[in-house]
């Protein structure tokens, strides 16, 4: 027992010890893994001074199979007082391994050609899961009634139909400025590489081929969107729902906040002025930044009717473009596409927003 104690102590010491220097620094690596003739570099962040030169790629075996010196110290970032690049681009053998940099070691990861396969569609589950009107995620559908117009040159609360789009963050506002952004990424990112992106989804999200990739089913699905918020050369909608939406955590087809309309019943949707709106009677509370202006009125001013025509014209654009793309290996399909959009604000075609119950 006597020699027992001191090796479970000496255990312990060591244990604190490593526990107590591993929070000291951190190895960040692209966990998604490198390809092999990329650029490889990982990053060593220490909130201590550090008391070695090199750093080690170490394969899953356990073999150093690459050394060289940590390089230069870059300085403070954020928490920590010294950062380093640490660059492996010259080792090109696929594999497992970890970087190791004194006693600090970086999660396992990939060198492979294949690493990236499937990365770029993997992130359209995202916007899928926030599809408003029919959502696949759920295979049902919510906000099917949105909206009542706010602000706008029509009698207030005047319905028209701006349901669909994506929900704006973890809350289900929906903006006009984020949504065209998002739909220009989507779309910009299959003009650049259309190789990287599959079809296993319809366009309304649920899983099966329709002969489109699926990004642009998703940017698509912001189009749509979109021309509902600018339903004519003079009209554009900013917002669809506000504040009153923080009321708790709940599924979008369980949404039961009230507007004014009965629970569930339709949201208001903003007609953009370019004038201060949205605070006290509709509780918008949202300001920007240290402006005395809420937001509904910042990006009112800020997407102003004079850039109307070049909005509207740049959807239009970015549309032809995917379907362009279509075109190249499926013409009569993208002739289609094409067809069923008239950008008169309302789609033809499949209705989208049917509920599967
Ligand atoms: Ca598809």
């Amino acid at each position: 027992m006597k020699v027992i104690a001191p090796i479970i102590a000496l255990l312990l010491l060591c244990t604190q010890l490593r526990a107590a220097t591993g929070e000291t620094a951190w190895i960040r690596v692209n966990q998604l893994g490198y390809t092999p003739r990329g650029a490889k570099v990982a990053v060593l962040a220490s909130k201590q001074q550090i008391g070695f030169n090199d750093f080690e790629l170490i394969d899953a075996k356990g073999r150093v199979v690459f050394r060289r010196s940590i390089g230069i110290n870059l300085g403070k970032y954020g928490p920590f007082i010294n950062c380093y690049r640490l660059n492996f681009s010259a080792y090109r053998v696929p594999g497992s391994y970890r970087v190791k940099a004194g006693e600090f070691e970086s999660p396992l990861f990939k060198i492979a050609d294949t690493v990236y396969n499937g990365k770029a569609d993997f992130c359209l589950r995202y916007m899928r899961q926030q599809r408003s009107g029919f959502n696949p995620f759920l295979k049902d559908s919510c906000h099917t009634k949105d909206g009542y117009i706010i602000y706008g040159p029509v009698p207030e609360l005047t319905h028209i139909d701006v349901s669909g789009g994506w929900h704006d963050a973890t809350d289900y506002l929906q903006y006009t400025a984020t949504s065209a952004n998002a739909t220009y990424h989507l779309l910009a990112a299959y003009r650049d590489f259309p190789h990287v992106f599959g079809d296993n989804y319809q366009a309304n999200g649920l899983d099966g081929s329709n002969r489109v990739p699926d990004v642009v089913d998703e940017g698509r699905w912001g189009l749509t969107w979109l021309l509902k918020m600018n339903p004519r050369p003079d009209w554009m909608f900013n917002q669809l729902a506000d504040d009153r939406d923080h009321a708790g955590m709940r599924l979008p087809n369980k949404d039961s906040v009230d507007y004014g309309y009965g629970k569930g019943n339709g949201r208001p949707v903003y007609f953009i002025t370019g004038e201060p709106q949205g605070l006290g009677l509709y509780k918008n509370r949202g300001w920007y930044k240290n402006q005395k202006m809420p937001w509904s009125s910042i990006e009112g001013a800020t997407i102003n009717f004079a850039y109307e025509s070049d909005i509207r014209s740049d959807c239009r654009t970015r549309h032809d473009m995917g379907v362009a793309g279509l075109n190249a290996g499926n013409p009569s399909h993208g002739q289609t596409l094409l067809a069923e959009h008239d950008f008169g604000g309302q789609p033809s075609g499949r209705d989208e927003t049917t509920s599967l119950r």
